[in-house]
């Protein structure tokens, strides 16, 4: 019943974005020896992972989900030495090195592109390559970044397929020689010492061989998306379940799948243990789809329904990353009751079932930022987002606001490590503008601080040590009294908990059920839960005891 893989459901998960995490020689960008120097760090906050985004060789024309190398490290982050350093140090502090697998696509500048494109074998087969039809791209397919997603060759005199930036093509797994590649590319860095894989926008490896004209509402410059095209094809299925018998399984990697999904339910056939695909799955959502809805009854519904599409499988639990807003402006509120509404939200995750992540600077309540102008933004994604919506008809200051509240950037800002100037993660010019409120919001200042964010945090995962139902307890959902109020029990043999959080700025009566030993709080900082009321963003964790002989 429960995989063999039994310590992956031991791990609280740290991401590092790495550009943005630390800068150890002041030209402005994040690097390996940076992750390195804050290692002590992240060992004091006891998460025992770290999953870092793509840190391989790329023209970063999407921040390094573009590989032009997948065996090499890109400059600015540092050498192959220090990556080996870096996996031996997080080895010898009894962490896990997870890197990010990116095999839907890989950048135009990979040697393996540049040779399709002239069509030398083994490589003339390893991207998408078609025809022009009446002199113009073969379907009618949007891209994600915006535009066709084909885009013409001269060289070759063909189209290439890329459902992301014209600078990542599709790598065509229906050729086994690319397949192959991949596959020795997975034991390559498992030699090196990489215990686990995030997989990368997984679920659009099969593609069907005629490429049907999608259907449906057309993007503002006319094109259409293909996702119902792509998604949840059994071809796909097929290739995970052969990675995971060939290498994940025998190599003893963590897999987690960075998964779009046809339905819900589709969940249960990348996650469902007896499928062998992933370990844990991250379930892309467009964050446009959360922008206006009642938080505590989405985080409710959803908690509630994935529970039940996949009892049997595992979760990444996770609220942040380096597509999303961050979470404390996105769910929470971050001004008034910043840190309070952080903690909250913390508390709200690591109580679910499943495996946390922390992205970086979520243990600080780090907040969104919102730049001035639209030629301040780097993310591709946002700059797109932009112009669809003066295409769509919005006014520029209507598409600004839309594109900035839900910019990539807004979590890619630098890491705020104190008050020294640019937030003391570069002594240069940092690549994309410091959030000014680092003064007030940085680590040294609340590793000093016991009732900081981060020591909230630091307390909540070492929680998970001290209580099984943590870990394995069963979910049951408990009526809240409130719709503002999301609260659950884990129960395992020996012990339940039970959250309650209030996720809104009005007080609410507290649910009955909450009585107990309290574990944590988000108010800690003022004064004790009073038995009766949730203040706004009041979330208490408590212990029940006996439970099991009052049932
Ligand atoms: O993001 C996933 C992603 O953007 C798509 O899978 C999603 O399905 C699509 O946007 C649907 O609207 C990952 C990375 O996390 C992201 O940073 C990269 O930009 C992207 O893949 C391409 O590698
Ligand atoms: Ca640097």
């Amino acid at each position: 019943m429960i995989s063999q893989k039994d310590w992956v459901r031991d791990l609280v998960i740290y991401q590092i974005y790495p550009r943005s995490f630390y800068d150890s020689n002041g030209d402005g960008v994040g690097d390996l020896p940076g992750v390195i120097e804050k290692l002590d760090y992240l060992q004091q906050l006891g998460v025992n992972a770290l999953w870092l985004s793509p840190f391989f060789a790329s023209p970063n024309d999407d921040n390094g989900y573009d590989i032009s190398d997948y065996r090499a490290i890109l400059p600015e982050f540092g050498t192959m030495a220090d990556c080996d350093e870096l996996i031996r140090q997080c080895h010898a502090r009894g962490m896990k090195f997870i890197m990010d697998l990116v095999v839907n696509h890989s950048s135009d500048e990979h040697e393996w592109f540049r040779r399709s494109a002239r069509r030398e074998d083994p490589y003339t087969d390893y991207y998408y390559w078609r025809d022009p039809v009446d002199g113009h791209a073969p379907n009618n397919w949007a891209s994600v970044f915006g535009g066709s997603a084909w885009e013409y060759c001269e060289e070759r005199g063909q189209y290439y397929f890329h459902l992301f930036s014209k600078k990542q093509p599709d790598l065509n797994w229906s050729c086994p020689a690319l397949k192959q590649e991949i596959h020795d590319l997975i034991r390559w860095w498992k030699a090196r010492g990489v215990d686990g894989l995030r997989v990368d926008a997984i679920s659009y490896l099969d593609k069907p061989a005629d490429f049907p004209d999608a259907e449906g509402e057309p993007t503002p410059d006319g094109y259409v998306f293909p996702a119902p095209l792509l998604l949840g094809r059994p071809g796909t299925h097929a290739y995970l379940h052969e990675l995971n018998e060939k290498l994940f399984t025998p190599l003893n990697l963590v897999t987690v799948g960075e998964v779009s999904l046809k339905d819900d339910a589709e969940l249960a056939d990348y996650v469902g243990t007896a499928r062998g695909e992933f370990d844990m799955a991250i379930p892309f959502l467009p964050p446009v789809a959360e922008y206006r809805a009642h938080i505590p009854s989405m985080l409710r519904d959803r908690l509630k329904s994935r529970y039940e599409i996949i009892p049997d499988g595992w979760w990444a639990q996770f609220m942040s990353n380096h597509d999303k807003p961050r979470q404390v402006s996105f769910f929470g509120n971050d001004s008034e009751y910043r840190e309070i509404s952080a903690k909250a939200l913390a508390l709200v995750n690591h109580a679910s079932p499943g495996t946390p992540f922390v992205y970086q600077g979520e243990e600080l309540g780090m907040t969104s930022l919102r730049l001035d102008s639209i030629d301040q933004y780097n993310d591709i994604g946002t700059r797109n987002e932009y112009r669809q919506r003066i295409l769509a008809g919005d006014t520029p200051e209507q598409a600004f606001r839309y594109a900035a509240d839900l910019s990539r950037d807004n979590a890619r800002t630098p890491m705020q490590w104190s008050a020294a100037p640019n937030a003391g993660f570069t002594t240069g010019t940092p690549w994309l503008t410091v959030n000014p409120n680092y003064p007030g919001i940085n680590a040294e200042a609340q590793l000093a601080d016991p009732t900081s964010v981060f020591h909230f945090y630091r307390r909540l995962i070492a929680l998970r040590k001290v209580h099984p139902a943590l870990r394995n307890g069963a979910l049951r959902m408990i009526d809240g009294g409130h719709d503002d109020i999301l609260a659950f029990a884990r129960e395992t043999d020996g012990e339940a908990l039970i959250l309650a959080a209030n996720l809104s700025d009005e007080s609410h009566p507290a649910p009955e059920a909450l009585r107990g030993e309290i574990l944590l709080q988000s108010y800690e900082r003022e004064s004790d839960f009073d038995g009766a009321t949730l203040r706004p963003w009041e979330a208490v964790l408590v212990c029940v005891e006996s439970h099991i002989k009052e049932q």
